[in-house]
């Protein structure tokens, strides 16, 4: 068997072995930005109704980024299967607001529901530093892809140079949140990554300020180097987060893993369980090799359904897309239940 984890299950979406969900032959050419791009990974997702709305990375031939969004829906006992491609990448507004410094990539979107209404951080790669940005949907809701195919700037993250933003589906105790990951300073070579996620707080979704600490990476283990994966989801037990971990004390090269922590529910930055171990890690092909080997990068995660006060029941399914070695998107999946007791299997 490939993968025998009692946590998360890769999927077949096309009804052989694990493979990916998208690879970039499935990326139609958008002329003149995209043709024959090199790449489509580290996904963004949210859920409405049946349908998974992602935000996909696109890496062109000459390496310049673009954000395409696409739909998804696993087939199942209540109709088939349906994966569909935007024929346009993502126009990001600035509004009238872009940063003075060079705009070199808008990349790695976070999708989180909230109130009702789609919310995207994104990475934004400029000359020096990389900073998240806030985005809202310009587009309708009832149009193709949710209006995620324009997005007007909202605001900068609290930290002055982070990636791995991602908002929570509601208000914590009157404010919003953001998980971000400052990034410390690269060795040579490297790109700047980091061992800590902090928490945010907004009033209006534009102003962010720094609150605290959230949780720390782990030296010599699975996840030395640490990032938020996709926005926590709401739980009995706590928010339930999936994170990246990094493990950069092999020689040949750094290993990208996801794991899971539990949140306290009122105040995010006190951490009430996290996983031992990785709940995924590369082992198939496509996952080990690529433009970057080694290499799951959870963006994306839906939940089959949540109740009327935004929780997710134990038994809810839950699908996590990923990017795999920076070249294509996978998925897999679980159940709620799962994941807390993954978190929980080693106090
Ligand atoms: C991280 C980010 C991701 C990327 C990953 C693996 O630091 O840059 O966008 O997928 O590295 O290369």
């Amino acid at each position: 068997m490939t993968n025998r984890s009692p946590v998360l299950r890769r999927l077949a979406p096309r009804g052989l072995g694990p493979e990916p969900l998208l690879t970039r032959a499935d990326i139609p050419d958008m002329a003149p930005d995209i043709v024959d791009p090199s790449s489509v990974f580290n996904p963004g997702a949210m859920r409405l109704g049946h349908m998974s709305y992602l935000l996909l990375r696109v890496q062109t031939r000459g390496r310049r980024t673009f954000t395409v969004p696409a739909c998804h829906r696993l087939g199942n006992d209540q109709g088939p299967g349906w994966l569909a491609v935007a024929p346009q990448p993502v126009v990001f507004d600035w509004r009238g607001q872009e940063p003075r410094a060079t705009i070199h990539h808008i990349y790695d979107a976070r999708i989180t529901l909230l109130e009702g209404r789609p919310l995207v951080v994104t990475a934004v790669d400029l000359d020096d530093v990389c900073r998240l940005a806030v985005w809202e949907t310009a587009g309708h809701f009832d149009g193709d892809y949710c209006g995620l195919d324009t997005l007007g700037f909202l605001g900068w993250s609290a930290a002055p140079d982070s990636r791995n933003g991602v908002i929570f589906p509601e208000q914590v105790g009157g404010r919003y949140l953001m998980l971000e990951r400052p990034n410390e300073t690269g060795r040579p070579n490297d790109p700047a990554s980091g061992g800590q996620i902090v928490l945010s707080e907004s009033d209006d979704l534009r102003q962010w300020r720094p609150v605290g600490p959230v949780m720390a990476g782990r030296p010599r283990y699975w996840d030395e180097l640490i990032g938020a994966g996709p926005p926590p989801i709401k739980t009995g037990q706590g928010w339930l987060l999936v994170y990246h971990g990094v493990a950069t004390h092999f020689a040949s090269a750094h290993i990208y893993q996801a794991g899971a922590a539990l949140l306290d529910l009122d105040d995010p930055t006190r951490v009430l369980a996290r996983t031992r171990d990785n709940i995924l890690e590369p082992r198939l092909p496509w996952e080990l090799t690529g433009q970057v080997p080694n290499v799951v990068f959870p963006g994306g995660m839906t939940v089959a359904q949540l109740d009327q006060q935004g929780f997710a029941a134990p038994e809810a399914r839950v699908l996590i897309y990923y990017g795999a070695a920076d070249t294509c998107v996978g998925v897999a999946e679980t159940t709620v239940g799962a994941l807390v007791d993954a978190c929980r299997a080693h106090p």
